[in-house]
């Protein structure tokens, strides 16, 4: 039986690994790391947590002795690296908590596999956001480094401590660059997420003759290369089992903005709407036959949502996986917004 450590494990991505590892791959020990907090949040875990394979453990990137000890105890033969400060928008506000978390947090990872486990294979998570300010598209693996954001810089120091632990140790140690991948599982602080829960809201507040309230966003017009997340933890488990290490992209290789994003939620609820204004005056409209609520804001512009320098397209290259490792993504971005929009309604719903 592989025992398996994945870290991040209360978040999207960390739940999606081990719940694919535990049900799809079959025959591992996983072992959650959460760090310790007075009220955790185990809404991503409840498909999970009671298998008898599965086991939550204490620890924390930004805490040597924990990753010390974890790699030492368990001995695994994956380690699977999600824990990050992974909300772009909040970089600027706690710079130095996000390189901890992100770049040093990988080191020490690192460390502790070089020390005490080191044919243990190491993946973790890199980003699109590395190549922020882009030259070119689809981007690929070869394209400059060129952050927008502290996050992205965090992400593209991990990926240089990666290649040297390769290069220097000989640690199996992959940094596979994610696009965005969303899902039911997201965070609401990230747009996708924020748009559907808000589709959801304004859905039964019509429903049930209430006043709507918009949803406020920041810059609709950025361009996202935006997949479900569940394909993409198929994808990092193929990298992790391949031969010899290698970093890979993972991305549908379709590009969308903000604004369609927006379009397609509140169209999969039944509403249309027409945009008005510009700038931060440009608000979305809904357009009913009823007179009651034609007319009636479904979204604003708050310029707290702008961020201070942001990535304005991407649009990722992943044909290297697919050719190499097989892998292709199996929800389309239609399917993707239809998912999280029917699942936000009826989670309202009670
Ligand atoms: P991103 O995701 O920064 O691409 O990083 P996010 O969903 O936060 O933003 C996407 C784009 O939407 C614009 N935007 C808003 N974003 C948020 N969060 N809230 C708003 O109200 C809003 N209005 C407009 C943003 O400006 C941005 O252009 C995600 C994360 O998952 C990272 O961890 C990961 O590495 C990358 O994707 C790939």
């Amino acid at each position: 039986m592989k025992k398996i450590l994945v870290t991040g494990t209360l978040g999207q991505d960390g739940a999606n690994m081990a719940e694919y590892l535990l049900d799809e791959v079959g025959e591992v020990e996983v072992f959650g790391m959460m760090r310790r907090s007075s009220n955790p949040n185990f809404v991503n875990t409840k498909n999970f947590e009671d298998h008898p394979n599965f086991q939550f453990i204490y620890g924390d990137i930004t805490d040597d002795v924990s990753i010390d000890k974890l790699v030492k105890d368990i001995q695994p033969d994956y380690f699977i690296n999600f824990a990050a400060n992974s909300f772009v928008g909040c970089s600027w506000d706690m710079p130095l908590q996000v390189m901890d978390t992100n770049a040093i947090g990988v080191l020490r990872c690192l460390e502790s596999i070089r020390k005490f486990k080191p044919d243990c294979r190491f993946y973790s998570a890199g980003s699109s956001e590395e190549w922020g300010d882009v030259d070119y598209s689809p981007q690929d693996i070869e394209h400059p480094i060129k952050p927008r954001s502290p996050y992205g810089a965090s992400k593209a120091a991990a990926r240089h401590l990666i290649k040297v632990y390769r290069e220097s140790h000989n640690i199996f140690a992959v940094h596979g660059i994610l696009f965005n991948h969303e899902g039911t599982k997201r965070g609401e602080e990230f747009v996708t997420r924020k748009i559907t829960k808000a589709v959801a809201k304004i859905y039964h507040q019509i429903k049930n003759s209430k006043d709507i309230t918009p949803v406020e966003l920041g810059n609709l017009d950025a361009k996202r290369d935006w997949s479900d997340s569940k394909d993409f933890v198929r994808g990092v488990w193929l990298m992790l089992n391949r031969e010899e290490p290698k970093d890979y992209i993972l991305s549908s290789g379709e590009t969308h903005s903000i604004r369609e994003f927006v379009e397609l939620a509140f169209g999969e609820a039944g509403l249309e709407g027409e945009w008005r204004g510009e700038g931060v005056e440009e608000s979305y409209i809904l357009k009913d036959d009823n007179p009651a609520l034609s007319n009636k804001t479904l979204l604003k512009i708050n310029k707290k949502f702008y961020r201070p320098a942001d990535v304005d397209l991407l649009l990722g290259d992943s044909t290297p996986i697919r050719e190499e490792l097989g892998w292709k993504p199996e929800v389309s971005f239609d399917n993707l917004v239809v998912s999280m929009v029917q699942y936000d309604i009826d989670l309202l719903d009670v």
